[in-house]
């Protein structure tokens, strides 16, 4: 019992320009979760290939990078959320469905909304962490303590002289 977790939900591309935020988020909100940390991002290729580090001698991993920086979908953005509460990572796990979306119950995000491109990968509209050592190196990698609206890890302070971009 009162096993609070934080998970890292992405909007993939394809999810983006399909209009499915409004659904996912919807369908997400039936968890209960929180939402304590969301952004849209531009994704990097170097952020790409270090969240999918563990797939890198995959077949597929060439096309996974581009899919995830947006580039099969003229959408170079992802929406990065972090979903905090009882059993988050689990239950959103459930609510997204299998990896592959034809192996996907149906009623799931990814059976719903996935498919599998000619070339073979899995469009699958969402990524969610899988256990608690992967989020917590997942929402580490995306977000910066300061854009998490709740304690998730512990922290340092560090004095940096910065140069910043700020309105004019
Ligand atoms: P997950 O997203 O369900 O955690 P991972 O094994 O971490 O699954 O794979 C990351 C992503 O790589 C998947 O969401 C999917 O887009 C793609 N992918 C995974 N396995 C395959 C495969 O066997 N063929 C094609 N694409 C795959
Ligand atoms: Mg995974």
């Amino acid at each position: 019992m009162n096993n609070i977790q934080a998970t890292l939900v992405l909007i993939k591309p394809d999810g983006l320009k399909k209009s499915l935020t409004g659904n996912i988020l919807t369908r997400l909100s039936e968890t209960k979760l929180e939402i304590v940390a969301a952004k849209v991002v531009r994704v990097s290729r170097e952020l790409a290939e270090t969240h999918y580090c563990h797939l890198k001698d995959k077949p597929f991993f060439p096309e996974l990078i581009k899919y995830v920086q947006g580039e099969l979908h003229d959408r170079k953005k992802v929406l990065a959320m972090i979903y905090w509460g009882e059993d988050a990572i689990n239950k959103v796990r459930a609510l997204a469905g299998a990896t592959n979306p034809e192996e996907a119950d149906p009623t799931t995000i990814r059976g719903s909304y996935g498919r599998i491109t000619t070339k073979g990968l899995y469009e699958n509209v969402i990524h969610a962490s899988t256990n608690e050592e992967e989020a917590e190196r997942e929402i580490k990698l995306w977000f910066c303590p300061d854009e998490v609206i709740v304690d998730l890890y512990p922290t340092n302070k560090v004095k940096k002289e910065l140069s910043l971009r700020v309105w004019a």
